[in-house]
């Protein structure tokens, strides 16, 4: 699709483009809406096969960062950042690149924060903000910030799952229950966790070898090769890795009653919403409940929770939301997508700043 028609069919609002000339890499920040309050969202770093593709990806995920702050009733609006990173280049330009990042940040003023996405680091976010202060999330504990955001995102899935069971066998308990984890990292691997602590039959995975030397042979869990992931029968199938994976070719294979996990755009398109719901597998939006962690930096970091607080409140958060939307999905007979979306769009429509 030629950049015209990507942005003309795009529903955000602005997209700022930078090229960094000392290292070639490619600044964007798409800025989605700003309806309910200043926008922000992760910073994405990695190589793309041209700018095209990274524009895309950055438009892309910036509206589920809107409609996951909407539904999550937290007061900001939703953008994304992606750096197109040149194929190779050593640390040192890496820093002095994050710099730049920073300094382009602080010029918007506000109108967009950042937090860590897939590809930067907490510490990362501690060099971003040496020029782009105070709109930066999740720097590291030492630098005054929450730090990583993976476990409370864990932590929120697992909440999630809870509600999930509730709603399909009327108990929120998973003692028993199988759940099968694709993608045991930061998110994935807390999930594990805490579903081993509550007596949940955990399969998993991953890719990893370091994942799978723990969990397998450490943990003694059973591992699931790529290639059977799909099939493999379970409760509750968790992705917690890569997005697209709910596609016509994997949604025939599945043998669970529901997708419940951490991923980003886990639907490769939109009517795959409907093939789950065709199959009578029930799925939590995934922007929905992976909220954790930006229900989690904003609590702590905006509003001074305590992270203990922070625990508490994500977990309630995401409960409330999934029940509020899986009630009216099935009320009106639209998928749980949908009823998501509905939701997010009766908060969205109120007067603009
Ligand atoms: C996400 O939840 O996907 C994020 O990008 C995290 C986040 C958290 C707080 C502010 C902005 C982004």
């Amino acid at each position: 699709m030629d950049m015209e028609t990507l942005l003309n069919e795009w529903t955000g609002e602005s997209v700022i483009v930078r090229h960094d000339k000392p290292t070639g890499a490619w600044i964007i920040i798409a800025i989605h809406s700003t309806r309910l309050g200043p926008a922000a969202g992760g910073t994405r770093m990695k190589s793309y096969v041209n700018v095209q593709a990274a524009v895309y990806d950055a438009l892309r995920l910036s509206g589920a960062m809107t409609y996951k702050f909407a539904v999550s009733g937290i007061p900001m609006g939703g953008a994304k950042a992606v750096i197109a990173a040149p194929p190779i280049f050593d640390p040192q330009s890496r820093s002095a690149l994050l710099r730049r990042y920073g300094a382009l940040i602080h010029q918007l003023g506000g109108l967009f924060s950042t937090a860590p996405d897939v590809g930067t680091s907490s510490a990362d976010m501690d060099i971003i903000a040496e020029m782009g202060a105070p709109h930066i999330f999740g720097r590291t504990p030492a630098a005054g910030g929450m730090g990583d955001s993976g476990p409370i995102t864990g932590l929120g899935v697992f909440a999630g799952i809870q509600l999930v069971c509730e709603h399909l066998y009327g108990v929120a308990s998973l003692q028993g229950r199988r759940v099968l984890v694709q993608g045991a990292g930061q998110v994935g691997g807390k999930l594990i966790e805490h579903l081993l602590d509550v007596g949940t039959e955990v399969l998993f995975s991953d890719v990893a070898e370091a994942a799978i030397r723990h969990f397998r042979d450490e943990l003694g869990l059973p591992f699931i090769p790529a290639e059977a992931v799909y099939e493999t029968e379970c409760d509750i199938f968790s992705p917690c890795a890569l997005g697209g994976i709910l596609n016509a070719t994997t949604i025939p294979q599945l043998n669970c009653r529901a997708v419940a996990g951490g991923a980003n755009n886990q639907l490769g398109a939109p009517e795959d919403a409907d093939k789950l719901q065709a199959r009578n597998i029930l799925y939590a939006p995934d922007y929905v409940i992976n909220a954790g962690g930006a229900i989690a930096l904003t609590a702590v970091e905006t509003d001074g929770w305590l992270y203990a607080e922070a625990e508490k409140k994500v977990a309630e958060n995401i409960q409330r939301a999934l029940r509020e939307i899986f009630t009216t999905a099935t009320a009106e007979g639209i998928t749980t997508e949908a009823a998501a979306r509905r939701i997010a769009e009766e908060r969205l429509r109120v007067p603009g700043p």
